[in-house]
């Protein structure tokens, strides 16, 4: 028997591959590979218009971008962020020499819950880094409440937030930068790549500069800066997928809402419902496996991986349980009660644009035939 086609969890989507080939012969005509070349400096105003934000630096991936957004605004001591992330939120934090201070995490939007932050600021403390988990907005009016009390800066990882709108217009143009995330598995992909959203153009200006070594010309280095650069072709993907992002889009959410009717009988599986903002990236679908459920979530996953269906625990482990993280102060295991249940029972289940109605019943067949 043929085995079934493996299903990842979040499978790029990439545009036809004859629409790119036009960009890579200007690209070998003009023989300008990278450092601010004609697409990057087009890819910064397309996405300016479409995300609705004024400054933008492009990067090579959402990691050195968080670095450098926390270098660009001078953070050093303590940085009050979450544990229920990918490990790149934290880790950026450790380049800088910034010790973080985890936070729990709301049960419903699971993002930082803002009414537990007062209680770990001290005087070390410079900044918060909430995360737009699965891109739900962070609640940015309180988290904006808190840091203009504290006098801190707010940096949010925006990795899961392209196109995302909250209340008031783009959840990006909210604390002080927001870090973009463009790798492979994301809603809008460039391969790799990342950017910072700014304010102003002195701080995109400042940002350019740290992504570039520090040059400031030729002869003059004035930050100890990083490559963090954008490759023109990865510009070229990120102007061509702009093309394809509203449809792109418009495909997960009926991936998304396919998956809520056909789950929403089984035992044991409950889907996340946050709150819907004014416009969502459907990037992300965790199910939570109750502990009613026949089997724990570890079972479930397994099961899946061994059909091929390959679902993703994010986040698990929490990222505060990584050796690196063991010697901080602070006891989390009282503290983090909230994240500890939620990484115990999530499950990310397959979504894409392309995944089809046979593969979706396939998944779903699969997950009542283990809960009931
Ligand atoms: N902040 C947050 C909140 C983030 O979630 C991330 C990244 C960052 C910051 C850092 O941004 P970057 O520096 O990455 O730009 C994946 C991604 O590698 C990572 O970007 C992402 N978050 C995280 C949530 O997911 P892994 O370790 O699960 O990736 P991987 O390689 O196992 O890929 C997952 C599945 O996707 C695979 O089973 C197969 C499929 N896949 C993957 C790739 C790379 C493909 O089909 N094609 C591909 O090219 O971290």
């Amino acid at each position: 028997m043929m085995p079934e086609k493996p299903i990842f969890v979040n499978q790029p989507s990439l545009p036809p591959l004859e629409e790119l080939l036009p960009y890579l012969k200007q690209i070998w005509e003009s023989k300008v590979l990278t450092n601010s070349g004609a697409y990057h400096r087009q890819l910064e105003e397309a996405l300016c218009s479409y995300l609705g934000v004024p400054y933008i630096s492009l990067f090579s991936n959402g990691t050195i971008a968080l670095i450098t957004a926390l270098k660009a605004l001078n953070i050093s001591g303590e940085v009050i962020t979450t544990p229920y992330s990918f490990v790149a939120t934290a880790h950026s934090l450790l380049w800088n020499n910034i010790t973080p201070v985890f936070v729990d995490i709301d049960p419903i939007t699971l993002n930082i819950d803002p009414g537990r932050v007062e209680a770990v600021i001290t005087p070390e403390t410079m900044a918060i880094m909430p995360v737009h988990v699965y891109g739900h907005p962070c609640d940015v009016d309180a988290i904006g409440t808190i840091a203009e009390r504290h006098n801190l800066k707010v940096i949010y990882d925006a990795a899961h937030a392209f196109g995302v709108h909250c209340h008031c217009g783009s959840v990006l143009n909210h604390g002080d930068l927001s870090v973009l995330s463009f790798h492979a598995t994301k809603v809008y992909n460039t391969f790799e790549g990342g950017a910072i959203v700014s304010p102003n153009a002195a701080i995109k200006y400042d940002i350019d500069r740290l992504k570039n070594f520090g040059f400031e010309n030729e002869v003059s280095v004035t930050k100890a800066g990083i490559n963090g650069k954008m490759s023109e072709f990865s510009a070229a993907v990120g102007l061509l997928q702009l093309q394809h992002i509203d449809e792109q889009i418009r495909k997960r959410q009926v991936v998304d809402a396919s998956y809520r009717e056909l789950l929403k009988d089984i035992p044991g599986i409950r889907c996340h419902e946050p709150p819907m903002p004014q416009k969502s990236n459907y990037g992300y679908f965790p199910i939570f496996v109750e502990d009613e459920n026949r089997l724990t979530r570890d079972h479930l996953y397994e099961s899946l991986k061994a059909s091929g269906i390959n679902a993703r625990r994010y986040f698990y482990p929490l990222v505060n349980s990584f050796p690196m993280y063991n010697d901080l102060e602070l006891d989390y295991t009282e503290n983090l009660r909230v994240a500890s249940d939620v990484a115990r029972k999530v499950l990310c289940l397959p979504i894409y644009p392309e995944l089809n109605d046979v593969d979706q019943s396939r998944i779903v067949n699969l997950i009542r035939k283990e809960s009931i």
